[in-house]
């Protein structure tokens, strides 16, 4: 596909095609695990796909066809978090899961290769995940000193169910696409010289829907499981459809003109 690149960094390639965006992480020589830096520039270009209105799905994914991401990069592990240039030690991966549920427009993880432990969960957070065939799943926080006990504990558990998510935390085995699959933890299997195709496709499905649907039904899935925050993003946007109507614009209008709203004529439905 014709991508165009959309902005430079520095260890993520950010590019659009067609209303989608792709943020894909470019450290194969890792596996593209992670850094500071390249979870701040994810932020970013996950920031710059919500504000384009070009953009209405967003393709998270890795470069090389050998991973999707293998977690935070234990060679800049240091005391209290991933330290970058700023020898700041991070833990800013956290912030990018939120993003990634909170952006009003899905993001579908793209998987080939390994999505090993903070990697694992970045899929996990995603809308949807096709994986290719030679996608390999797990956490391997109690094997190197590290845990996620936030949505990669709790919505993993939510998606494969409790048993299944101890399991794949307690033993930190590895669960092939196939596995995958069969678990509820991806949405499809397809070969790996498909995965590309197959996921524009799916965008392509999305992008002919409505766009306030998706927003409201990605909101809807959220609020059931994110309590008040997620009834805030919820009710953020109902507040939304009712600024588009003429009742909510009545009592804005009668502010600026200094006068009393005049509400009579809008339906009180039953
Ligand atoms: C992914 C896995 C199982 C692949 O194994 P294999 O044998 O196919 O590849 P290999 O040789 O291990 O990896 C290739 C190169 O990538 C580096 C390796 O060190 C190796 O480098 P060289 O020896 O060729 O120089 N590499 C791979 N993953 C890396 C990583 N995460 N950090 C730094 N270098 C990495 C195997 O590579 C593996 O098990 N990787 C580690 C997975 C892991 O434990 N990730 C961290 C989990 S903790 C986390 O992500 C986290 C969290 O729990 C909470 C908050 C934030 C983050």
């Amino acid at each position: 596909y014709p991508w165009q690149p959309l902005k430079e960094y520095q260890e993520i390639i950010f590019s659009y095609y067609k209303g989608i965006a792709k943020i894909s992480i470019n450290r194969p020589q890792k596996h593209n695990a992670f850094t500071p830096l390249t979870v701040q520039e994810m932020s970013e270009a996950m920031e710059l796909a919500r504000q384009n209105p070009e953009i209405g799905v967003i393709i998270l994914t890795g470069e090389g066809g050998q991973a999707f991401c293998s977690g935070g990069d234990q060679s800049v592990r240091g005391h209290g978090g991933y330290i970058g240039e700023d020898t700041v030690p991070r833990l800013n991966v956290l912030d990018l899961q939120m993003q990634i549920r909170r952006i009003p427009k899905p993001v579908i993880a793209m998987v080939a290769g390994w999505a090993i432990g903070g990697g694992h969960v970045l899929h996990v957070v995603c809308d949807l995940s096709i994986a290719a065939e030679n996608a390999r799943f797990g956490q391997t926080g109690p094997k190197v000193g590290s845990f996620d006990g936030g949505f990669g504990a709790s919505y993993l558990a939510r998606i494969v169910g409790q048993k299944k998510a101890r399991e794949i935390w307690f033993l930190c085995d590895q669960y092939n696409a196939q596995e995958a699959l069969d678990m509820g933890l991806v949405n499809k299997v397809v070969p790996l010289d498909k995965l590309e195709e197959t996921t524009v496709e799916w965008c392509g499905k999305i992008l002919e829907k409505s766009p306030l649907a998706l927003r409201m039904l990605k909101s809807a899935f959220n609020a059931e499981l994110d309590g008040q925050a997620g009834i805030q993003e919820l009710a953020g946007n109902a507040t939304l459809l009712y600024y588009l109507s003429d009742e909510a614009k009545e009592g804005k209008n009668a502010f600026m003109e200094k006068r009393q709203p005049d509400f009579s004529k809008y339906p009180k439905f039953p």
